[in-house]
């Protein structure tokens, strides 16, 4: 269900930066679309990218080499307020086999070839169902219903906040019927209320979608080489099949992000700045999260990919600048299932995150934001996790494709 509607019921679901708001367990979740939508992938381009396998490197892609890392954790970050974090244990043994990843998130001029060859229709794009209306209608009465009894015991600080808020969900809930939209970031103009409720730092912007990705006044044409944003699982598994690839895994997100290294902080080593105090390795929060960015890194929202430097295997923005969407479904308790422990493990199974004929709208996204503070959330950190809600795509989303590999055998005089 759509996250800013949704949000109060659950008591803390989450998009964007926050110390201590994700789900206390995915299955409380009762959303989402069925997700299957693929689009045929042009004959040419899937054997253009069939003859780049093999010892061809394709192009834009790194190999990521088989075999083991570990999974999870980030060196001491577990303890403090970060769900982000505190879902990443145990840190676990993890074998993978070698893949290839793209060295950027997608882009929007990437995902502009792929709408004008296939004229596909994003979410954000689409009007929602009758059927997602009526729900959201329920879950906004609701909401209101609450909000209207905070304000009875509240300091006047926090009414501020709260009647912001309900001015929100009202709108949101009105607006329902007009294409799905985005949610996009906007600084608040009170004092946070609350930590969890996002709705101090998110609006529902109907107008918002790939080709706009802050809503009205601004355009992908502007931003052709930043990452493509107010993308869904759906949205983003379209583009990857079209162009011969797929979207990774949770685990192999992780190991391409640690870059080789072995349970250190940050996906470029050890140290914040490796290459002084004004060398800033990725696109995040700078400032007071989420009144003050001063953007001492030099972007305030997303930025083109390869403006920072890259990690150890050759990754940009693997760190901050936006979210990206993996194939697993969230689950806070994820490394503790068998699951996790299995070779080329793709994450829970559907059962264990819903309930039998609920919809699921809980994606893993991962690498942190341009909205990520080194002060709140240190989503940029390669052990960090989140929930993304399917409904709600935001422009601080984002994803990029790997694809399978195969090294070359080694002789064993057999
Ligand atoms: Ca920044």
């Amino acid at each position: 269900m759509r996250i800013l509607v949704f949000l109060l019921i659950a008591a803390g679901l989450f998009v964007g930066c926050s110390a201590n708001n994700e789900p206390s367990d995915a299955s409380s979740s009762d959303v989402v679309s069925d997700g299957n939508a693929v689009l045929a992938e042009p004959e040419s381009h899937r054997a253009e990218n069939a003859d780049e396998l093999g010892s061809e490197r394709p192009p834009g892609m790194v190999l990521i080499p088989a075999g083991k890392f570990y999974m999870g954790g980030d060196a001491g970050e577990m303890g403090g307020n970060s769900r982000s974090h505190q879902t990443s244990y145990p840190i676990h043994e993890v074998t993978l086999d070698a893949f290839w990843i793209d060295a950027t998130e997608v882009t929007n001029r990437e995902f502009a070839r792929f709408v004008e060859a296939t004229g596909y229709v994003t979410f954000a794009e689409k009007p929602l169902s009758k059927k997602t209306i009526d729900e959201l209608r329920l879950a906004a009465a609701y909401n209101l219903r609450q909000l209207k009894q905070d304000l009875l015991n509240c300091s006047p600080d926090e009414r501020k906040a709260i009647e912001a808020t309900i001015e929100r969900v009202e709108k949101a809930s009105k607006l329902s019927q007009a294409a799905a939209g985005a949610l996009v970031f906007a600084i608040p103009k009170a004092e946070l209320y609350s930590k969890t409720d996002i709705n101090q730092w998110w609006r529902l912007e109907p107008a918002a979608n790939w080709r706009i990705p802050d809503g009205p006044g601004t355009s992908w044409k502007n931003r052709l080489d930043h990452p493509v944003v107010n993308v869904t699982y759906e949205d983003a598994l379209a583009y990857a099949n079209w162009v011969g690839k797929r979207l990774p895994t949770e685990a192999e997100w992780e190991k391409a992000a640690r870059g080789g290294l072995d349970r250190v902080p940050y996906a470029w080593g050890r140290e914040m700045f490796p290459q002084g105090s004004d060398v800033w390795m990725a696109n995040i929060w700078q400032g007071e999260w989420p009144h003050n960015n001063t953007a001492s890194d030099g972007h305030v929202m997303t930025s083109p990919v390869k403006a920072y430097p890259p990690n150890p295997y050759g990754l940009y923005d693997i760190a901050g600048n936006v979210w990206e969407i993996v194939s697993d479904y969230y689950h806070p308790r994820a490394y503790e299932m068998a699951s996790a422990m299995s070779r080329n493990p793709t994450g829970p199974a559907l059962e264990q995150v819903a309930q039998p004929g609920q919809r699921v709208t809980w994606r893993v996204t991962r690498g942190g934001s341009f909205l990520c503070s080194d002060l709140w959330c240190k989503g940029y950190q390669p052990g960090a996790r989140q929930p993304f809600d399917n409904e709600s795509p935001s422009n601080h989303t984002g994803f990029r494709c790997v694809m399978d590999a195969t090294e070359p055998v080694a002789n064993t005089n057999d």
